[in-house]
C-alpha cells in the first residue's frame, strides 16, 4: 500500500526513532509499503519516520550506474544501522522525498562501513564510497529525527526558510 510521505515542517519528522526488536510479517509489510511508497514517489531511499513510523527503518534503491534504471535487486532494507566508521569528506546536492523541489549541497564523510540486519533479523555490513554512502548517512540523519536542511550553513538554511514559507503560503491560495 502506497502511504502518506510527510513533508517539512511536519513536527513527526524530528522525532528521534526507536530500534525494531521483532522481525516479523508486520515489519515485511512495512518494508513492503516503503518499498511502494518510494518508488510511487520517484525516490531513491525513504526512512520509515518518512511515513510516520518511528522505528529504525530504512531502504536505499540506487539506479543503475550505466542506464540509471532502479531495479529491485538493488534494494536495500536496513533495520537498526550504525555507521562503525566514517572516511574523509565529499559534498553532494541531496533531495529528500519531505522537502520536494529543493536540493541543496550538503556536506558528508566519503567512506562508511555500515552493520544493520536483513528484514529477518540476519546481520549484514557494507562498505562504501559511492552515492549509497550518501544515500545511508541522509537515511540515517532521518531516524534521529534530523533533516539535510538542518546541516546547511546558516545562510543557505535562511534562505531555503524564506522560500519554504512562500511556497507554502502559494500553495494554500489553490
Ligand atoms: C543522495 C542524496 C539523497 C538521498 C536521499 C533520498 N532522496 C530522494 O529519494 C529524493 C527524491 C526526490 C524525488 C522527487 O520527485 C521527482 O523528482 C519526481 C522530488 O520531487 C520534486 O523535486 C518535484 C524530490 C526528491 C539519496 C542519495
Ligand atoms: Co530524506
Amino acid at each position: 500500500m502506497i502511504r502518506k510521505v510527510l513533508t517539512y515542517p511536519d513536527p513527526v519528522l524530528k522525532k528521534a526513532s526507536k530500534d525494531v526488536e521483532v522481525f516479523d510479517s508486520k515489519l515485511h509489510l512495512l518494508l513492503d509499503d516503503m518499498y511502494e511508497t518510494m518508488i510511487a514517489e520517484n525516490g531513491i531511499g525513504l526512512a520509515a519516520i518518512q511515513i510516520g513510523v518511528d522505528l529504525n527503518v530504512l531502504i536505499i534503491n540506487i539506479p543503475q550506474e550505466e542506464d540509471g534504471v532502479q531495479i529491485k535487486e538493488n534494494l536495500i532494507e536496513a533495520i537498526n544501522p550504525q555507521i562503525i566508521k566514517k572516511e574523509g569528506t565529499t559534498v553532494y546536492k541531496e533531495g529528500c522525498l519531505s522537502i520536494p523541489e529543493y536540493y541543496e549541497e550538503v556536506n558528508r564523510a566519503e567512506k562508511i562501513e555500515i552493520v544493520f540486519k536483513d528484514r529477518f533479523g540476519n546481520d549484514k555490513s557494507i562498505s562504501t564510497d559511492s552515492l549509497l554512502a550518501i544515500a545511508f548517512q541522509h537515511e540515517m540523519d532521518h531516524l534521529k529525527g534530523m533533516l539535510f536542511v538542518e546541516r546547511l550553513p546558516m545562510l543557505k538554511r535562511r534562505k531555503f526558510e524564506k522560500e519554504w514559507k512562500k511556497k507554502s503560503r502559494e500553495n494554500k491560495k489553490f
